[in-house]
């Protein structure tokens, strides 16, 4: 297996043994069994559902974890995963994040040993699929304003109001849904296949991560036991506290993204001629190459010092932001530069590149908009909060 192609400042040397061996086979799963099924796939905008089960058993969904068959992987190895599984996708590193870093972890982290061993094992596995349910249609950057609520009645909780942009919702057999509760406090509350009152659509017409399946769902007296609700969260700082594993993973796996479009980039500009001289030769399009290079550069060791500082329990939320916001935008320009280059054949199929450039729209938006990490960490620095309110 060989080292990812761009590596301008030798990071191989500063990853394990074994955090090489989770991204080889990461990237031999892609190009073995994904790859054929990405353009089909994204054409038809649905996502190839075999994966999922795959994906599990190869532990890509929270492998740094150390219970559930884990074997506790460090974050960087995580972050390679993921790099891998969006060079080919977002859309296939969305279902991982989704999957693991929000699912699974938030029963991991706040639900009883009896909730791990009824929901995780299928989670992990990937026989059974995930939700994290949190935006709504009149609150996705402000959660906090959250309407859905969770009405206490004798043994069962009854869900009443909306979700929206669900990554799975249509499908997921385990929703974990956020609601306030009688006191008004953030809980979280897991919605099996087919309980009544829950209904999903998905959501059509997409022109970006549209391997995806996103839905709306609505709550109408969904009626829960009260053994499903997962018992220590109490308040925004657990949903919170998810996001920033996903912000993590995608801090990494834009970079993914990044290499391909660069790499196809660079390729084409040296077999394209124009002028009578390969394109790469003309000092504006190789000023994009080496934009390209730099940035993918910076991206991969902030990226690596992140998930260095989160080994050492030593990242805050802010630097997570700081890493999310920065690798996001990165891949997204280098994903125009590339298209650019690619003149008239940028805008098909045939490259990868538009289909990076349109899935890059989403996750430059979701789990945080670019504007919001601003904030994050412009309160960080400042100890002001700009978010209004
Ligand atoms: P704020 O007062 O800042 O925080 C409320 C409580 O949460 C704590 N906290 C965190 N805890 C752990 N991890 C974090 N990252 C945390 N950020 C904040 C905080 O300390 C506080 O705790 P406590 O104990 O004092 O209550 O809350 P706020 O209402 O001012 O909101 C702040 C804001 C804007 C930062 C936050 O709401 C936010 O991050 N908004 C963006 C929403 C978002 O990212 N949604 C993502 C939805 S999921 C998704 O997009 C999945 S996409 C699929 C895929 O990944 O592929
Ligand atoms: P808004 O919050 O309405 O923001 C619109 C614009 O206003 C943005 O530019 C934003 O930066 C700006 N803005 C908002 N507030 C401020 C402020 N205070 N100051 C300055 N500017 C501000 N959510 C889930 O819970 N689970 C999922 O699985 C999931 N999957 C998704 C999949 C896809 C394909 C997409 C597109 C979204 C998904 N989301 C999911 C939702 C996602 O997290 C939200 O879209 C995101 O948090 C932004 O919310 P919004 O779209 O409502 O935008």
């Amino acid at each position: 297996m060989t080292t990812t192609s761009l590596d301008y400042y030798a990071m191989e040397e500063l990853l394990t043994e074994e955090e090489r061996a989770a991204r080889d086979r990461a990237r031999q799963f892609v190009q073995e069994e994904a790859m054929r099924e990405i353009v089909p796939c994204h054409r038809a905008g649905k996502f190839p559902e075999h994966l999922i089960p795959r994906m599990g058993a190869l532990g890509f969904y929270a492998p740094y974890l150390k219970e559930h068959g884990y074997t506790g992987l460090s974050h960087t190895a995580y972050g390679l995963i993921m790099q891998e599984l969006e060079r080919a996708d977002s859309g296939l590193r969305s279902l991982a994040s989704v999957q693991g870093a929000l699912t699974i972890q938030a029963i991991h982290s706040f639900g009883s040993p009896e909730q791990h061993a009824r929901w995780l094992p299928g989670l992990v596995s990937g026989e059974r699929v995930g939700c994290f349910a949190l935006t709504e249609h009149g609150h996705g950057s402000d959660p906090g304003g959250m309407e859905t609520r969770a009405t206490r009645d004798g043994d069962y909780y009854i869900l009443n109001g909306s979700k929206c942009w669900i990554g799975n919702a249509s499908i997921a057999d385990v929703k974990v849904v956020w609601a306030k509760d009688d006191d008004g406090r953030v809980g979280g509350f897991v919605v099996e296949k087919d309980a009544p009152g829950f209904r999903a659509q998905d959501i059509e017409g997409k022109f970006s991560l549209r391997m995806s399946r996103t839905s709306e769902c609505w709550f109408e007296n969904c009626r829960i036991p009260v053994e499903n609700r997962l018992p220590t969260t109490s308040g925004l700082a657990a949903p919170l506290s998810c996001l920033s594993h996903a912000r993590a993973g995608i801090a990494w796996g834009v970079i993914g993204a990044a290499i391909d479009c660069y790499e196809t980039a660079l390729a084409y500009a040296k077999a394209r001629k124009q002028f009578d001289r390969p394109i790469a030769g003309f000092q504006l399009v190789q000023e994009k190459l080496v934009w390209m290079v730099q940035e993918i550069t910076k991206a991969q060791l902030l990226a690596l010092r992140l998930t260095r500082m989160m080994e050492a329990g030593g990242a805050i939320p802010a630097q997570i932001s700081l890493a999310k916001r920065n690798n996001a935008w990165m891949a997204l320009e280098c994903a125009r530069k590339a298209r650019d280059i690619l003149g008239a054949a940028g805008i098909t199929d045939r490259y990868s590149v538009i289909r990076h450039l349109m899935n890059l729209e989403t996750v430059y938006t979701y789990e945080g908009t670019h504007d919001i990490h601003t904030l994050i960490v412009g309160r960080d620095i400042t100890g002001l909060d700009a978010f209004g309110g």
